[in-house]
């Protein structure tokens, strides 16, 4: 019953899908993107070159972290996994979604930043290990050197500028204290097993932001807690250390931590301006394109991830806000559409009186409005791509 994960140690997002299947106890093995079967079957199959994939013992091929999640959390592979990782409360599992969001879209700035602007510190580990996508690749230095610039550039799309880089610094430095704070009692983030949330907040928190050499001097110096959080999600035997024999259990939905409020409310000031502008300019470009095929994303590349093709460069599918005194343009990717409906589907199925209360609790926060932005049309995801469903009626 081995599986096979397609990704790499530099990717961010394969990080998300490792960190669920070691700590699940799943038997995988990791294969490169640049493996034959990789690019003989694999991106034939899903359209497009993108890790991470899944290939199950059935050969089924999975692609995307919260779908190859959900394989073991809702599908075929269910009774393979440890835990739950979506609460049963509904109050956290709100609050999971918002992490999961938060991680895998709302840290992108710090993770670029970290990851392309420190090299001195970073530049040599980089370029070896990019080497690894390609098995038997000669290490070429120079070479990676020359087509980083790509990569480089793409940092402006999340907003990484000269301007932009002191408070990037400052906000990350924030999110650890704030997190350091909140794991002094708890090993994950809604308690004492990994929820969906924590595995949003690994995708960034790994091979960008734990592995490149320079913010993992920053948080072994500033958060070394924050350190042992990233280690505990990366390993499959507990590693629970200064918490003693945890239970098990998560929080009580009824008594949430202050230091959880503290985080919510940071994801408030730090990434809602951001996703609501993405909505508006979205929605914008749906009102201009109402004749978009349900099932399609209608672009001339379906394979694209921006809104309106390419990458979502700045300039082609953009959106502007307002992000701690200044005015930064990021591209709209309708994927965190997608992660944000998981949000809201799940909040319409509690009942009334939870559903007061997770407002209460959003509000407190300043993320309210995070529970009512909606696109026009929804974000569906059909062989393997992100398409626009019906118009809603
Ligand atoms: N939401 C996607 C995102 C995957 C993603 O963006 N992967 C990056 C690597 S971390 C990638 O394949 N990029 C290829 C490209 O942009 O051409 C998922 O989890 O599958």
């Amino acid at each position: 019953m081995t599986y096979t994960l397609y990704g790499a140690p530099v990717s961010l997002y394969t990080g998300k899908a490792r960190s669920y299947l070691r700590s699940q106890g799943i038997d995988f093995v990791e294969v490169a993107p640049g493996s034959d079967r990789y690019l003989q079957h694999v991106v034939p199959t899903v359209g497009r070159w993108i890790i991470p994939c899944l290939e199950t013992p059935d050969g089924e091929i999975v692609q995307d972290g919260a779908d190859i999640i959900d394989h073991f959390e809702k599908g075929p592979g269910a009774p393979l996994r440890r835990h739950s990782s979506y609460p049963e409360s509904p109050m956290l599992l709100a609050i999971a979604h918002v992490f999961e969001l938060f991680g895998g879209e709302g840290l992108l700035r710090p993770a670029m930043h970290y990851r392309w602007n420190f090299d001195e510190q970073n530049l040599a580990f980089l370029s070896s290990e990019f080497a690894l996508l390609v098995p038997g690749a000669v290490h070429d230095h120079d070479a990676f050197v020359h087509n980083s610039g790509r990569m480089r550039k793409a940092a402006v799309n999340f907003g990484v500028t000269p301007e932009s880089a002191p408070a990037i610094e400052a906000a990350f430095e924030e999110w650890l204290d704030l997190f350091s704070a909140h794991l002094e009692r708890h090993p994950y983030l809604l308690g004492d097993h990994p929820t969906i949330g924590d595995y949003g907040l690994i995708a960034a928190m790994w091979a960008h932001l734990y592995r490149d050499p320079a913010p993992a001097m920053l948080i072994k110096q500033r958060a070394p807690r924050v350190g042992r959080w990233v280690e505990r999600m990366t390993t499959a035997e507990p590693y629970l250390h200064e918490y003693g024999d945890a239970a098990g259990s998560l929080i009580d939905d009824a008594d949430l931590p202050e230091t959880l409020l503290a985080l919510l409310r940071y994801v408030s000031e730090e990434y809602l301006p951001e996703i609501a502008a993405h909505v508006e300019v979205a929605n914008e470009w749906l009102a201009d394109h109402p004749d978009i095929e349900p099932g399609t994303n209608g672009l001339e590349n379906p394979a694209a991830r921006g809104l309106m093709g390419g990458r979502g460069l700045v300039g082609n599918g953009a959106a502007t806000f307002e992000w701690r005194g200044q005015q930064l343009t990021t591209g709209v990717m309708p994927y965190r559409f997608w992660l944000m409906q998981r949000l809201h589907d799940d909040v319409a199925l509690a009942g009334p009186d939870t559903q007061i209360r997770v407002r209460e609790v959003f509000s407190s926060a300043g993320l309210e409005p995070l529970l009512d932005l909606r696109t026009l049309r929804r974000v569906e995801r059909h062989g393997h791509l992100e398409v626009w469903g019906a118009e809603a009626s």
